[in-house]
C-alpha cells in the first residue's frame, strides 16, 4: 500500500534483472534487451527502422510498478528516449520510442555498434534537427525470456547480424 507521504511501492527487481529477453512489437520490429544489472542494459535491434544497431552499457532507470510490471526509461546518446513497460510472466511488453526527426531521416546513422561511434552519435544528436520528434508507441510479445545472471559481457557480445540464421527466433 502507498500513501502520498510514501508513493513508492516496494521494489523486487530480481523478476527481471539478470534476464535476457527478445520481443517482436506490433510493428514488426524485433528487440533483444539484457537486463545487466539494477541500472544497465545491453542491447541488440535484429529487424525495423534501425534494425542492426546494438549497444553495451546503457544507464537505465528501472523500477517495478507491480507485481510481474516493470519499467525501464532511458536516453541515448543519440537524441532517442526510451520508455519499456515489461510484464515478464504474461509475456507482454509495451515500448514506446520519442525519436529525434534526424533519426526518422537518417536511421542508417544509428546502425552499428554505438560503443564505437559515441563522439559521433552526440555529433549528430547536437545537429539535430530533434524536432518534429517520431513517437512510436507499440505492444510486443516476448518470445523467450531466460534468467542468464548479472553483469555477464558474454550475453550482448555480438552484431545482430553476425548470430547463426534463426537465432532470434528461438523460443521458450
Ligand atoms: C526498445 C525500443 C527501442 C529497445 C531499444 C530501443 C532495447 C532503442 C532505440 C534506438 O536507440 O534506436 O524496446 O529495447
Amino acid at each position: 500500500m502507498t500513501t502520498v507521504a510514501n508513493p513508492v511501492p516496494p521494489q523486487d527487481l530480481s523478476g527481471i534483472v539478470g534476464h535476457r529477453f527478445i520481443y517482436t512489437y506490433a510493428n514488426g520490429w524485433q528487440y533483444e534487451m539484457y537486463v545487466k544489472n539494477d541500472h544497465t542494459i545491453d542491447y541488440r535491434i535484429h529487424s525495423g527502422m534501425v534494425g542492426g544497431r546494438w549497444v553495451k552499457g546503457q544507464h537505465v532507470d528501472l523500477v517495478q510498478l507491480d507485481d510481474d510490471s516493470f519499467k525501464i526509461s532511458w536516453n541515448e546518446p543519440t537524441g532517442t528516449s526510451v520508455s519499456v513497460n515489461v510484464m515478464p510472466r504474461k509475456r507482454r511488453l509495451h515500448g514506446v520510442i520519442f525519436f529525434p526527426h534526424w533519426v526518422e531521416e537518417h536511421g542508417e546513422r544509428t546502425v552499428c555498434y554505438q560503443n564505437d561511434h559515441l563522439d559521433a552519435m552526440r555529433a549528430y544528436r547536437d545537429q539535430g534537427p530533434t524536432y518534429p520528434v517520431y513517437v512510436v508507441p507499440e505492444f510486443a510479445r516476448i518470445t523467450l525470456f531466460e534468467h542468464v545472471g548479472t553483469d555477464d559481457e558474454s550475453v550482448i557480445a555480438t552484431a545482430p547480424g553476425a548470430l547463426p540464421e534463426g537465432w532470434s527466433s528461438r523460443t521458450d
